[in-house]
C-alpha cells in the first residue's frame, strides 16, 4: 500500500501533517501543509545545507519564500481552513509518485464550493516544484483566487533574509533576497497557467506578490490553476537555469512534467522498495520510509542528511551521526551516488572538525554532533531548557560526544567494502580518517596502575548520563577507528599511492601515539553475569524501573538527563548504547552475551530517542527472537505516519520526520528480518520472519548487478540481474 491519507481538518493535526505529507528532493523539503497556509501554520519551504543565524539565536537552515500560496476569497473573506470550519477535508498521499493531494469541501453562501489540489517535488530538476489547483462549485459563485509567492516565512529562530527585491519577468514573479550572516542570494521564482483564460491582475505588497483572477464560477465547471516554481541558491547561473528550466516546464505542460517525475519514482521504487506480505501495516510502512529516505537523498557532496530531514528547521537542520549509522546502509544497497555524497560531505566538513579539536585544545579532528555547513559545529551548550522556568540547562552533547567520528569512520568503512572506491580514501578520506584517531589517540587518558588508556568524560549514545569514563560503545568504537586507519594504510601501501606517501611522511609522531594508544587502549569485558557495563560505576547507579524515574518528574516536557535530571542517578538510559555496540560491531561477543545484554539493558531504556527502536530491533533479530524485535520495528517504520514520537525534549519542539527511524527500520528488515550478510560482492540471507509476515523482498546493488533477494517463512532465494 502505497497511499497514506488524513481525513478532517483540525488545527491540532497541522504540524503532524506537515511531516506526514511532506514532499522532497534532497535539494529542498516542502511540508505538508495547505495551499492557503501561511508562517504561522509553519509553511516551510526548506532549504538543505544553507544556514543563518540571527544575533544569538540559534543558526539554522533558510527557508525558502513559499511559490505555492493560493487562496480564494469570497465577498474579500478567505474561503480557507484558516477561517472556516470545512465541510469535508482530506489529505492525501501517494507514495508511488510522490504526490500529496488535498481535498476541501466549503459551504460557500448557498453553494458547496470543492478545492483540490495536488504537488509533487521535481525529481529529475532539483531546483522545481509543481502544484495543480482546482476547484469547482454547486451554484454560481463570484470568486477572486490570488496565488503566487508569499514572503513572510517561517523562521524558529529569527527571520534569515534581507534585501528583499522583485522582479517580473515575463509572466515570472522572482523574489531575490540575501542570507543575513553569509549573504548567500537566495532566489525563489513562479508563474502559472489556468485553464480558464483570464488575465490576471498582479500585485506585490504585502510581502506576496499574486496574480489576481476575478471569476464568474459556472456551476459543476472545474476550474484549474497549474504553478511552476522553483528555488536556487549558490550556483553559477542558477536564474537563468531556473528560468529555462521552467520555461520548458511550462511549454511540456504540467501533465507531462508530472509523468515525467512518475517514472523517476517507478525506477526508485523498482530498485529501494521493500515487499512485506502478510503484514499490511508493516507494508505500508516501510514503504514510508523509503518514500521520506528517497526524498531527502543528498544533491551533492556539499550536503547530507538533517536529522529531520528537511521537514524544517527542527534540529537546526544539522547532520547527525543518524546519517553514518542509521541511514547510509539504505544508499548503500540502492543508490550509491547518493551513498557517496554522504561521506564526500564529511570529508569536506574536515575544516571545521579540525577547529572544533582545536577549540578544545586538541590536535587532530572533532567531528561536530550537529553539523552544518564544511562542518560546522551547530550544538549549543545550552541546548536545552527548564519546561518549568525556561533557565536554560546546562549540557555536555557539544563536547564530550566524541563517538561522532567514529561514526564517520564506521560509514566510510563500509562505504569502501561496498564499492571499492578508494578514490574518496585519496580525496581526503584518509586524511579524515587519520585526523579522526589523532583526536582519539590525544583524548585519551593514561592510567599508570592499570597500564592501560581509558578515555574519560564523555557523553556515549545514552545521552542521559553526561561526563562518563569508559563508556564501552565509545572505547570500542575508537578501538574500530583505530583498526580501519591501520587497514586503510595497509591498503594504500600495498597499492603504492604516492599521496598517501606524501601524507604520511611527517606523521611518525602522530602515528606512533595513535600505535601505542591502540595497544593499550582498555576495552571492558562482560562481567561474570555476561553483562558489559555500560560505563564506569554504571552498575553503582540505582537501578530504578522507567516507570519509577518518570513517576519523579514533575513536568512530562522536563529533560531527564544531564547534572539535574531524574534519570542520571539510575540505570535508566535514554536510547540504544552497548545494545547499538553490539548491533554494530557483532562479532565482538558470543550470541549468548548479546542475549543477556539485551534482555539486560531493554527494560532499563526509556527508548526516547526514535533510534532506539532499530537498534533493539536489529539485535533481538540477531539473537533470533524476530516476535520482540517486531514491536521495535513497527514503533520505528511508522514514526511519521503515526507522528506518535517525542514532540519536545528539554522545552525543545523536536518534531519533524525521522530518517533516522527509516533508516533503521529499512536495516532491520534486510539486516535482521532477512539476516542480510555481504560476503565481498556475494550476499547471503537467512529467515527469520516474524509469525505475521509471510515473506519479503527487496533489491540489492552490488556494484554491476541486482541481487533480488526473497525470505520466505521457511526459505531464502536471491536471484541476480545485470545492472542497466
Ligand atoms: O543523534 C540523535 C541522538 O543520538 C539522540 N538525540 C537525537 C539525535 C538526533 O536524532
Amino acid at each position: 500500500m502505497y497511499i497514506i491519507n488524513h481525513t478532517g481538518y483540525s488545527k491540532d493535526d497541522i504540524l503532524r501533517n506537515g511531516n506526514r505529507f511532506l514532499i522532497g528532493n534532497g535539494y529542498y523539503g516542502y511540508r505538508g501543509t495547505l495551499d492557503e497556509h501561511t508562517k504561522d501554520e509553519m509553511v516551510q519551504f526548506n532549504l538543505n545545507g544553507i544556514y543563518d543565524q540571527v544575533g544569538d539565536a540559534d543558526r539554522e537552515s533558510i527557508n525558502a519564500f513559499n511559490p505555492l500560496y493560493t487562496v480564494i476569497k469570497y465577498e474579500g473573506e478567505e474561503v480557507s481552513v484558516r477561517n472556516l470550519s470545512p465541510f469535508k477535508h482530506e489529505q492525501q498521499l501517494d507514495m508511488k509518485d510522490g504526490c500529496v493531494t488535498r481535498k476541501t469541501v466549503f459551504h460557500v453562501k448557498d453553494a458547496l464550493l470543492t478545492i483540490e489540489s495536488e504537488r509533487f517535488a521535481d525529481q529529475n530538476h532539483k531546483n522545481s516544484i509543481y502544484a495543480k489547483y482546482w476547484f469547482q462549485s454547486t451554484k454560481p459563485l463570484e470568486i477572486d483566487l490570488s496565488s503566487g509567492i508569499d514572503t513572510l516565512v517561517y523562521g524558529a529562530s529569527g527571520a534569515h533574509l534581507k534585501n528583499v527585491e522583485f522582479e517580473q519577468m515575463d509572466k515570472f514573479f522572482i523574489f531575490k533576497a540575501t542570507s543575513k550572516e553569509k549573504k548567500k542570494e537566495i532566489i525563489v521564482m513562479e508563474t502559472c497557467t489556468t485553464s480558464f483564460g483570464i488575465e490576471p491582475e498582479n500585485e506585490v505588497g504585502d510581502g506576496k506578490a499574486l496574480h489576481h483572477y476575478h471569476i464568474k464560477m459556472v456551476p459543476d465547471q472545474i476550474y484549474v490553476i497549474y504553478k511552476f516554481a522553483g528555488v536556487v541558491h549558490e550556483e553559477e547561473n542558477g536564474m537563468e537555469k531556473l528560468f529555462f528550466q521552467l520555461t520548458r516546464a511550462m511549454s511540456l505542460g504540467y501533465s507531462v512534467c508530472h509523468r515525467q517525475n512518475r517514472k523517476y519514482w517507478a525506477d526508485k521504487w523498482d530498485v529501494s522498495g521493500v515487499d512485506i506480505s502478510g503484514d499490511q501495516e508493516a507494508d505500508t510502512a516501510i514503504k514510508n520510509c523509503i518514500y521520506h529516505l528517497i526524498s531527502v537523498r543528498p544533491s551533492s557532496d556539499k550536503v547530507s542528511i538533517p536529522t529531520r530531514g528537511l521537514s524544517g528547521q527542527i534540529y537546526k537542520g544539522a547532520v547527525f551521526w543518524d546519517a553514518e549509522i542509521f541511514m547510509l546502509p539504505f544508499y548503500l544497497n540502492t543508490d550509491i551516488e547518493s551513498a557517496r555524497h554522504i561521506i564526500k560531505y564529511r570529508i569536506g566538513g574536515l575544516k571545521g572538525a579540525l577547529a572544533k579539536a582545536k577549540q578544545y585544545g586538541y590536535p587532530g579532528a572533532f567531528y561536530a554532533r550537529e553539523s552544518q555547513d564544511e562542518g560546522f559545529e551547530a550544538s549549543s551548550e545550552y541546548h536545552l531548557t527548564d519546561p518549568e522556568t525556561g533557565a536554560p540547562i546546562r549540557n555536555y552533547f557539544r563536547e564530550k560526544q566524541i563517538h561522532i567520528n567514529s561514526a564517520i569512520i564506521y560509514a566510510l568503512k563500509q562505504y569502501l567494502f561496498r564499492t571499492d572506491d578508494v578514490s574518496v580514501l585519496l580525496e581526503g578520506g584518509l586524511e579524515m580518517v587519520f585526523e579522526c584517531c589523532r583526536f582519539y589517540a590525544n583524548y585519551a587518558t593514561y592510567n599508570e596502575a592499570m597500564d592501560r588508556y581509558e578515555i574519560q568524560d564523555v557523553v556515549g549514545p545514552d545521552e542521559y548520563h553526561e561526563r562518563v569514563n569508559n563508556n564501552a560503545y565509545t572505547n570500542y568504537m575508537i578501538k574500530f577507528s583505530f583498526d580501519f586507519l591501520f587497514e586503510c594504510l595497509r591498503l594504500s601501501r600495498g597499492a603504492d599511492y604516492p599521496y598517501v606517501r606524501e601524507y604520511m611522511k611527517d606523521k611518525t609522531e602522530s602515528s606512533d601515539k595513535i600505535k601505542e594508544v591502540r595497544s593499550k587502549l582498555y576495552l571492558p569485558v562482560p562481567n561474570a553475569d555476561g553483562i558489559i557495563e555500560q560505563f564506569d560505576g554504571y552498575f553503582k547507579l540505582e537501578d530504578a524501573t522507567v516507570k519509577d524515574v518518570k513517576r519523579r518528574l514533575k513536568n512530562p516536557n522536563e529533560y531527564m538527563g544531564g547534572e539535574t535530571g531524574v534519570a542520571t542517578s539510575t540505570r535508566v538510559i535514554k536510547q540504544a548504547d552497548v545494545v547499538a555496540l553490539l548491533v554494530l560491531q557483532r562479532d565482538l561477543f558470543p550470541i549468548d552475551i548479546m542475549k543477556k545484554n539485551y534482555e539486560y539493558y531493554v527494560d532499563r531504556t526509556e527508548h526516547s530517542s526514535s533510534l532506539s527502536a532499530p537498534m533493539h530491533c536489529l539485535l533481538a533479530n540477531l539473537i533470533d527472537d524476530p516476535e520482540s524485535a517486531l514491536p521495535f520495528f513497527m514503533k520505528s517504520a511508522t514514526i511519521d505516519i503515526t507522528g506518535v514520537s517525542n514532540q519536545y525534549s528539554g522545552g525543545i519542539y523536536v518534531g519533524g520526520t525521522h530518517p533516522g527511524s527509516s533508516g533503521g527500520s529499512y536495516i532491520s528488515l534486510v539486516y535482521g528480518f532477512a539476516a542480510l550478510e555481504h560476503h565481498g560482492y556475494q550476499l547471503s540471507a537467512d529467515y527469520r520472519l516474524p509469525k505475521a509476515f509471510n515473506s519479503l523482498e527487496f533489491k540489492i546493488i552490488v556494484k554491476d548487478y541486482i541481487a533480488n533477494v526473497k525470505v520466505r517463512r521457511n526459505s531464502v532465494e536471491i536471484k541476480w540481474e545485470d545492472l542497466l
